[in-house]
């Protein structure tokens, strides 16, 4: 498979506070940095996401009393994980990752900047209403392919992805430029989303 016009390499969040050392370090978060070097060399169209949170974030653990990390909370738009603090707006733990190659990228799309919704997608919030004006830069610039990789499989990549295909977009998930979280089984749970409804999976070796 050859990159191709109307193809986007979609970057999601790799940032300080997913890799190790980071406030919710993924698992091996930085390992992934040379290959997605590697696609954005191949790709002529890259976006980049980046997890932007003001501090006190609602999503943020700390700022509902006795709740520990990883618990489950009820949002008014439903069940959210509650996080350690993390890509807080400015904070080094907010920036990309230093080995990120990340220049050529044509728009940094930011998001979770709003105190009271969480926002894994890169398309809507976790409302699933509010949007992000993905859809329509990616729609107004012709794009029809969206290649997705990034932190973290299991949530950004995965609600990224899931809505790219929801909006009428081919959607891939490049899964060796990817890691993820892993809660409850949240890894195995998104490749038989994907499954279910369209988003192939792909391996950066199988794009030239
Ligand atoms: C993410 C949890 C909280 C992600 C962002 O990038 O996957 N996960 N905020
Ligand atoms: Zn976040």
């Amino acid at each position: 498979m050859s990159s191709q016009a109307g193809d986007v390499l979609l970057v999601v969040d790799v940032q300080n506070d997913f890799c190790p050392g980071g406030q919710l370090a993924v698992p091996g978060g930085h390992d992934i940095v040379p290959v997605i070097n590697g696609l954005i060399e191949r790709f002529d169209h890259v976006i980049l996401t980046q997890d932007w949170h003001p501090a006190g974030h609602s999503s943020f653990a700390s700022s509902h009393a006795g709740a520990a990390p990883f618990s489950e909370t009820t949002m008014p738009y439903g069940p959210q994980t509650l996080w350690p603090d993390h890509c807080i707006q400015g904070t080094e733990g907010a920036a990309f990752h230093a080995g990120l190659q990340w220049h050529k990228a044509e728009m940094v799309i930011r998001k979770g900047f709003r105190s009271e919704i969480d926002s894994y997608s890169a398309f809507f919030e976790n409302d699933k209403q509010t949007p992000t004006g993905l859809t329509g830069y990616l729609r107004e610039r012709s794009f029809h392919r969206v290649f997705a990789c990034g932190l973290a499989f299991d949530y950004c990549v995965r609600f990224s992805a899931e809505d790219a295909r929801a909006q009428g977009f081919e959607a891939l998930v490049i899964e060796d430029a990817c890691r993820a979280i892993d809660l409850d089984g949240s890894a195995e749970a998104s490749r038989k989303a994907f499954g279910e409804i369209g988003v192939s999976l792909v391996n950066s070796s199988d794009i030239g």
